[in-house]
Formats: structure tokens, C-alpha cells, sequence
């Protein structure tokens, strides 16, 4: 382990050139991003604020970091998972100054203490994914709430959780669901997740997807992408779901919708994408095919009970890297992808470059938000925002031109066409 207290711990600081080949590759398919970088260079929006990150540690992510400070901005930073840090960019970044506290392989208690180091300079700003950091300053650094203007947070069950606690009153500063801008969650979290999560389970196992019955529990946005992605290589995809609704789309797609408990006997790959916990349990493991596959894609490792793998097995060895083999006492044999961990984020490198570019344009775009918020003195209330129409359609428009696309755009006579309600047939 290197480290410098109070500045950076990583694994290995020789990594550093390695990561910051990997990062470099990462700008050039991050376009968004790095228009963002080159408009605010010379204005340094953010000098003078402090932003404490907790986001899965990878060459993605150091392109966010790397435009915050060229913005202006001070940053702390640690990853939100304790397998999904890139080591190799973890190094880069510590050697280029910014504090970096994350490694793969983390336990949980390293896990809060890289969290707590990012707190010591008392950040303005949080930047969350799945929302530990704002829940460790809730819970644990109450005093430092007052000097934070705001924070914003990149994932699902995150938002899904900061909703909950502004319902009841118990969040106090304001925060921005970047999760549920569309030019992230109809992205990110479909086209992302479906190739990552796929490039998890190819790289820990390569296995034929071909023919393969592929479970995925869930049908929102991810669970759709896993879906889609799984169907293109050939699976048999069947969908497993609590809600009528996103069942009926799952149908409509084309795929087998069915409950856990009958799934569970004829899947040979199992993806959960829920946000939910116990989604798989002891009843199916006990039904389930001798060399059934077993991941997740959710943010936390509570989809998969674990506990209940672990009650009935008779023997557990890694076959692979992100592999385990968990013996049954009858001799079957279950294979769980990286301990029940996101399996994109830990089997393999995350989303492509290409789409985290819109998620992290709009973190920048939010937390500019939230800064110039403060700087023109309007207040923001302690309850949780979606990100404007306009910044959407921007983020969209910039990609599209990088992409080399151009669209039409709407006449003044159409414009009008659209909001007469005397016209009629
Ligand atoms: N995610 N980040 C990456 N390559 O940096 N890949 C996935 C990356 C994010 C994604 O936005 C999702 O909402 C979150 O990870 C789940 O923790």
C-alpha cells in the first residue's frame, strides 16, 4: 500500500503511468466532458470550493476529477465500492496531487474510513454514487452541514433513498438526482449497464451466451439494457418482476416473464438489477441447475443472500478471477461472480467511456448548479431537484454534434402548430 496521510492512500503509486494511459484513452471518447473542461478553464467557476467525491474509482471517473480542478475546484475523493477501484488510476491521480483514498479490495471498515479522510478538509459540495457520503455526513458529521451548499448523486438507489429522507424531513442540504436525468438513466443505465454487466460475466467466466437461459431480475432501466444486451448474443432471456407494468414491457420485448421460484430451476445465468434486497435466496439455490451462474448489477451486494449461499454450501474455491464456486451438499456446484458485487464495476471496467461522458456532464453541470446557486445568492431548499429540461437537451445536442449528427429544428409556424388548441382536424 502507498500512501501520504492525509493525502492519498492507494495500492501501488508505480501504477500511475499505467492509469494515466488508461485515463487519456477515456478522454478521448469523453467529448461532453472535456468541452465542459476547455469553456470553464479560464473562468475557474469553482475556485474557492471544496468537493468531497465518493464515486467508483475508475478512468472515467479520473476524467471528472481532472475537470473539476482544471474548473477550479479542490477535490477529496474516494470510491463507492470495495471492489470497483482501478488501481492503476487510483495511482495516476494521487501522483498528479489530487487526494485519492481507494484501492480494490477493500473491507468495509477501510471502506468508511477512505470516506471519512475525504471529509477532513470540509468539503462544500458531495458528489455521491449510492449515497454513502451524504449519509456518513448526516449521521456522523452533522457539523460539518453547515458549510455545504449542496450535493448531488449518480445512482438510482441512491436518489431512491435521499427521496425517502427528504420525505421525512431529515435531509438538510439540497441535492441534485443526476440519476434521473434522461441523458443519463435512458443511457447510462440501459446501454451502460447492459454491455458492462455483459462484459463482467464474459470476463470472469467466457462462457457461450449463445442458448443460454439468462434470468435477469428486473426490468427498469438496467435490467431492460442487461436484457436487450443478452438477447443480441443470442440468450434466452427470461424477466423476473414485481411491478404489472415494467412485467408487461418485459413481454412486449419479446421475453419469458416469469417468477423466481419457477426461473430458478431452468436459468443457467442469473443477473439481478433490482436495488432490492433477497432477491435470490436459499429456496433457489436449492432448486437450481448444476453450474448455474450467478451476478449482480445492482449498486449494493444484498440482491444475492449471500448468508443463505454460504448456509448451504459444503465447499467454496475461486476458479477464476471473480469467480467462486460454491459446492452444494448434493454436489451441485453454483458459481457467484464477484462476491455478489456489481459485477460490471468489479469483473470488468464499468460503463464504456462513451456514455459515462453524458452521466459525468451532467455531475459537472449539477454541482456548477449548486455553486452558482450560492454565488447568486438564490436559496435551494434541503429536498431533492431533478436536473432542467435545458441541460438534458444541451447534453444530448453537444453529443450529437460530436457524434457528427445534426438534427432538424422546429419553425416558428410549427412552433405555434403545437400549442393551438383551436386547431383541430
Ligand atoms: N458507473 N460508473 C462507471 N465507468 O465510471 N460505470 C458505471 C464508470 C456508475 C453508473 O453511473 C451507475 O449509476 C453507478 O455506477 C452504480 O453504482
Amino acid at each position: 500500500m502507498d500512501a501520504k496521510p492525509g493525502i492519498y492512500k492507494v495500492k501501488d503509486l508505480s501504477l500511475a503511468k499505467a492509469g494515466k494511459l488508461r485515463i487519456e484513452w477515456a478522454e478521448s471518447r469523453m467529448p461532453v466532458l472535456t468541452a465542459l473542461r476547455e469553456k470553464y478553464r479560464k473562468s475557474k467557476p469553482f475556485k474557492g470550493f471544496k468537493i468531497a467525491g465518493c464515486l467508483h474509482v475508475t478512468k472515467e471517473t479520473a476524467v471528472l476529477v481532472k475537470t473539476f480542478v482544471e474548473a477550479g475546484a479542490e477535490v477529496s475523493w474516494s470510491g463507492c465500492n470495495p471492489l470497483s477501484t482501478q488501481d492503476d488510476v487510483a495511482a495516476a491521480l494521487a501522483s498528479d496531487g489530487i487526494p485519492i483514498f481507494a484501492w480494490h479490495g477493500m473491507n468495509v471498515e477501510e471502506f468508511y474510513w477512505c470516506i471519512e479522510e475525504t471529509l477532513k478538509f470540509k468539503p462544500n459540495l458531495t458528489l455521491d454514487d449510492g449515497a454513502d457520503l451524504i449519509f456518513t455526513v448526516h449521521k456522523k458529521h452533522p457539523e460539518l452541514i453547515p458549510n455545504v451548499i449542496g450535493g448531488t448523486e449518480e445512482t438510482t438507489t441512491g436518489v431512491q433513498r435521499l427521496r425517502a429522507m427528504a420525505k421525512d424531513g431529515a435531509l438538510k442540504y439540497p441535492v441534485i438526482a443526476v440519476n434521473d436525468a434522461e441523458t443519463k438513466w435512458d443511457f447510462d443505465n440501459v446501454y451502460g449497464t447492459g454491455q458492462s454487466t455483459l462484459d463482467g460475466i464474459l470476463r470472469s467466466t467466457s462462457v457461450l451466451m449463445a442458448g443460454k437461459n439468462v434470468v435477469v431480475a428486473g426490468f427498469g432501466h438496467c435490467g431492460r439494457g442487461v436484457s436487450l444486451r443478452a438477447k443480441g448474443l443470442g440468450a434466452n432471456v427470461i424477466v423476473t418482476e414485481i411491478k404489472a407494468t415494467a412485467a408487461l414491457k418485459a413481454t412486449l420485448e419479446g421475453f419469458r416473464v416469469m417468477t423466481m421460484d419457477e426461473a430458478a430451476k431452468i436459468g443457467d445465468i442469473f443477473i439481478t438489477a433490482t436495488g432490492v434486497k433477497d432477491v435470490i435466496v436459499e429456496r433457489h439455490f436449492k432448486l437450481m441447475r448444476d453450474g448455474a451462474i450467478i451476478c449482480n448489477t445492482g449498486h449494493y451486494d444484498c440482491e444475492i443472500n449471500i448468508g443463505d449461499l454460504n448456509k448451504v454450501k459444503k465447499s467454496v474455491r475461486e476458479v477464476r478471477a471473480d469467480n467462486e464456486e460454491y459446492r452444494m451438499k448434493d454436489g451441485r456446484r453454483i458459481y457467484l461472480l464477484a462476491k455478489g458485487r456489481l459485477v460490471n464495476l468489479a469483473a470488468a471496467e464499468g460503463h464504456p467511456s462513451e456514455v459515462m461522458d453524458m452521466s459525468f456532464a451532467n455531475q459537472f453541470m449539477s454541482q456548477l448548479r449548486l455553486v452558482q446557486s450560492r454565488k447568486n445568492g438564490s436559496r435551494m431548499e434541503n429536498k431533492v431537484y431533478d436536473i432542467s429540461t435545458e441541460q438534458d437537451q444541451e447534453i444530448a445536442g453537444v453529443k450529437l454534434r460530436t457524434m457528427g449528427y445534426k438534427i432538424d429544428s422546429l419553425t416558428k409556424e410549427q412552433l405555434k402548430y403545437i400549442d393551438d388548441y383551436s386547431a383541430g382536424t
